[in-house]
């Protein structure tokens, strides 16, 4: 199968250590096509860069090659419904995912992200998806996504501590990683806290794969159904169909 996985924001070295940890999970059969937004912020750390970085998941998927599933690896799920409408193949986005892993293990989880200003995003999620009784705590670090693409000791550590005392706050026993930088740290975290640490890029590809297996599509009639047809203008008039006015 040939699993897309769009990486939202539009840094090329976390791009790639996203296609890292997909690939390191993914079965023999699969093909990660990895990308990123074609325009938008290095990374997206509130509402004004997510509303671009919808926009590009939207194009990415739009445009793409033939491809079986696609994943969003950014942790707000940017553009999920869009690319759902975009394709015909099963979208996964890592948030819900991640939440989905996590009610299977535990009775509780907590997750511990980056920036402070983004749990905001985080628990309108864990709503959207119906796991707010389940889900005991979002935390922020304050680390910048991008301090993620060479995460030092002292990194790796802070985030460590966040999720030690978000076990202990939260009386929860799992882990949810509230960034698809924090894959590569899955593997570390895992081992250093005893309990499960969930990376929403792994997760996300066993599950696409397991629904390509099925056979199972994402429904293009009512909800889903592709865009209708009409002319776009300015930047966005690729996205049209028939005569474009760049006007
Ligand atoms: C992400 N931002 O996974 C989110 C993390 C966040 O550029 N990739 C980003 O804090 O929302």
């Amino acid at each position: 199968m040939k699993l897309l996985v769009v990486n939202p924001n539009s840094s090329v070295p976390m791009t790639e250590a996203i296609a890292t940890a997909a690939r390191a999970v993914a079965a023999p059969g699969s093909e990660v096509l990895a990308c990123h937004g074609a325009f938008g912020p290095l990374s997206i750390e509130g509402h004004f860069e997510e509303a671009f970085a919808a926009a590009a998941v939207a194009d990415q998927v739009r445009h793409a090659p033939a491809h079986d599933a696609v994943v969003i690896a950014c942790f707000g799920d940017p553009g999920l419904d869009a690319a759902r409408e975009a394709t015909r193949a099963p979208v996964l986005g890592i948030a819900e995912a991640a939440f989905h892993a996590a009610s299977m293990l535990a009775t509780g989880f907590s997750v511990v992200t980056t920036m402070q200003r983004t749990c905001v995003i985080a628990e309108r999620l864990v709503l959207r998806y119906g796991f707010e009784r389940i889900c005991r705590g979002i935390h922020g670090t304050d680390i910048p996504v991008l301090a993620l693409e060479d995460c030092d000791k002292a990194t790796l550590a802070q985030i460590e501590a966040a999720a030690r005392a978000a076990l202990a706050s939260d009386r929860s026993e799992a882990i949810v990683l509230g960034c698809a930088g924090m894959a590569p740290l899955c593997a570390a975290l895992s081992q250093r806290l005893g309990v499960p640490v969930i990376d929403g890029v792994a997760v996300a590809v066993k599950f696409a794969e397991s629904l390509v297996a099925l056979g199972l599509q994402t429904p293009k009639r009512g909800d889903y159904a592709p865009p209708l047809p009409k002319r776009w203008t300015g930047w966005a008039s690729h996205f049209g169909n028939g005569p474009s006015d760049s006007g």
